[in-house]
């Protein structure tokens, strides 16, 4: 089914919309009896859940935290008679991995994909002016065909568990926010952004996309809410005199408002919020309004206590300011489109961002972590599942674009988390999915892909794809950990100076590297898991970055502590957190403060 329109849900002079979050009915379908007993009807069940928030959490009891297969959520839907001749629709920020919507009993919709949103047309089975009942058929489970990607494992007695090939917990569920809008039949569908900039002035091109043949208005306010520049028709540009650019650390704002007019008449208006900005890769720089920039902050999870994944903008708000506090500039959406609410709070704190699609697991291990280090190979990308892979993939990659493309705090796409390279058989894989980003995006960002252990310069056949080639390190860690760190430096620096000889004239950075840390474990000397080795360790890794000048970022693993499954490398989550899961620092904070408030941002730069 076709999705409909990606746009941020906004109430306007033309546009309602009602929020479908608080309490739904849950109810476990171990069996897969529900489609054939009627549950699209409504569910018999005295479990409620919250929205939007991962449904393991709450639980007290193991079978239900761990619950893998098919599950159903409901709620009763008022719909106001005033929507009557709107358009109406479902809007889900994410329902994971997979859904098919009813209203009334009636199938509406079917989407697969857990990390980015739908949007199901209801407007011929609503009812307006009375109850409605949606419910929504989800399953969790994990294959090959799909991303993230991992498997299923049946137990004896009969029960699934998730099998993930990556390192974070499944977290499932309504994980944001569901909303019903109700739009104008001529509407807007969606709108695009380029930049040029030119001394003081900036040129704004635009394309607006729309469900109708009306006249399409364009306006941009400055913060102040002065009219800063204005033009007619679907495509155009917008001339902005005196431009105030969205930099690094001040993400200055303008409000777009698109409007479709028939006469004098107003059908509909959207707004929305843009950073005049480029973007650009010259040699070994990144450059952000043509000055060059060096990357300063953190791979991330979307992870709390109780909501697991669910949106949490409580957290969020804490997670930017100690962002700011410690001196980052950055983080990589780690391993998957976050919620929207995140990249709206980039785009105001002048965050730069590395937006990754769910492409995480392409290795076939469900300890990958472990694996990638031993240059196991599993033929990832050889298999009958790829092609069916490769369209989901492709279509995350549209999906991702389409809803961030107009966030100036996106500056890179990540296509790709830790795929094994290793084999021919990944080179056309990889090809279709960096041309499906060339492609699509109207600001033509640069293209990365995050380096595992093994994807080393001679054997890795895929870096060439990268206009930033973006490693994940763990020397000091998963090899040669302990009293061997002086043996992993002279590896790491072994391995970077291959790099180095190759003379890729592309900037590199890191996009991973740390060490599990107990926040509880002091020790002198240190020990692998004490807070002195965290920071024994990263301080290995910074000389070995600073001693490469096309090095031009660090994004550390992890900015918390975060849930994964269980196993004997993992002590309840991964403990490479700079903070704990609760946000608090680790001594490890105050040392990278230290650093990089001493960092310029243009650190390393070749001007
Ligand atoms: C990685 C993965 C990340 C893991 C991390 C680790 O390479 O990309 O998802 O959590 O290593 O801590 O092992």
């Amino acid at each position: 089914m076709k999705n409909g329109s990606m746009l941020y849900p906004r109430e306007t002079a033309t546009r309602r919309l009602k929020s479908l979050d608080g309490m739904w009915d849950l109810r476990f379908d171990p069996s897969s009896t529900g489609s054939s007993e009627g549950w699209a009807n409504g569910l018999d069940t005295s479990i409620t859940i919250p929205v939007p928030a991962s449904f393991q959490d709450f639980f007290t009891d193991k079978d239900a935290r761990e619950y893998c297969g098919d599950l159903w959520y409901a709620r009763d839907l008022y719909i106001p008679k005033e929507y009557e001749g709107l358009k109406l629709a479902l809007r889900f920020g994410a329902a994971t991995h997979r859904a098919i919507v009813y209203v009334n009993g009636q199938e509406v919709f079917r989407h697969e994909g857990g990390f980015l949103p739908f949007s199901c047309d209801i407007t011929e089975v609503a009812q307006c002016g009375a109850e409605n009942k949606v419910v929504v058929k989800l399953n969790n489970e994990l294959s090959e065909t799909n991303l993230p990607c991992g498997t299923v494992k049946v137990l004896k007695n009969g029960k699934k568990i998730a099998k993930p090939y990556f390192d974070f917990y499944n977290y499932s569920g309504l994980n944001r926010s569901v909303y019903l809008t109700a739009i104008p039949a001529d509407s807007v569908f969606g709108y695009e952004t380029t930049y040029a900039i030119d001394g003081t002035t900036a040129q704004v091109g635009y394309t607006v996309k729309t469900a109708s043949s009306a006249k399409v208005e364009v306006s941009l306010f400055d913060e102040d809410g002065v009219l800063a520049a204005r033009a007619e028709g679907a495509t155009g540009t917008l001339t902005v005199e005196d431009a105030k650019l969205w930099q690094v650390g001040k993400g200055y704002l303008y409000k777009i408002v698109i409007r479709l007019l028939d006469g004098d008449t107003l059908l509909d208006e959207y707004y929305d919020f843009i950073g005049i900005r480029t973007v650009e890769v010259k040699g070994t720089d990144i450059l952000i309004n043509g000055a060059p920039v060096y990357l300063k902050g953190f791979g991330k999870h979307e992870d709390s206590d109780i909501v697991g994944r669910g949106t949490n903008i409580a957290q969020t708000k804490r997670d930017f300011e100690l962002m700011k506090w410690i001196g980052a500039n950055s983080f990589r959406t780690s391993h998957y489109p976050y919620s929207e609410e995140v990249y709206q709070m980039a785009d105001r704190e002048g965050f730069l961002v590395i937006d990754e699609v769910p492409a995480v697991g392409m290795l076939r291990s469900i300890a990958n972590f472990l694996d990638a280090s031993t240059g196991a190979q599993t033929n990832f990308f050889s298999g009958d599942h790829v092609p069916k892979l490769l369209e989901r993939h492709l279509d995350d990659i549209a999906d991702m674009i389409e809803r961030d493309k107009n966030h100036p705090c996106v500056f890179a796409w990540s296509l790709l988390n830790e795929p094994e390279t290793t084999d021919e058989s990944a080179v056309p894989y990889f090809e279709r999915v960096f041309e499906q980003a060339a492609k699509l995006d109207p600001q033509k960002r640069p293209r990365t892909f995050a380096l595992v252990m093994n994807s080393v310069p001679d054997k890795c056949k895929c870096y060439q794809f990268s206009d930033i080639i973006a490693l994940n390190r763990y020397f000091g860690w998963y090899v040669n950990g302990g009293p061997e760190i002086c043996d992993a430096k002279e590896a790491f620096i072994a391995e970077m100076d291959k790099w180095q000889a190759l003379d890729l004239d592309k900037p590199f950075i890191f996009t991973e590297y740390g060490a599990d840390t107990h926040p509880g474990i002091h020790k002198l000397p240190s020990v692998m898991w004490s807070q002195e080795y965290q920071i024994e360790y990263l301080k290995m890794c910074h000389e070995v970055f600073d001693s490469y000048p096309f090095v031009k970022g660090e994004q550390v693993w992890n900015f918390a502590d975060f849930q994964t499954t269980e196993g004997i490398m993992r002590c309840d989550g991964n403990k490479k957190g700079i903070f704990t899961r609760q946000r608090q620092p680790k001594d490890a904070a105050f040392y990278f403060k230290k650093r990089w408030d001493s960092l310029p941002l243009d650190h390393k730069s070749n001007k």
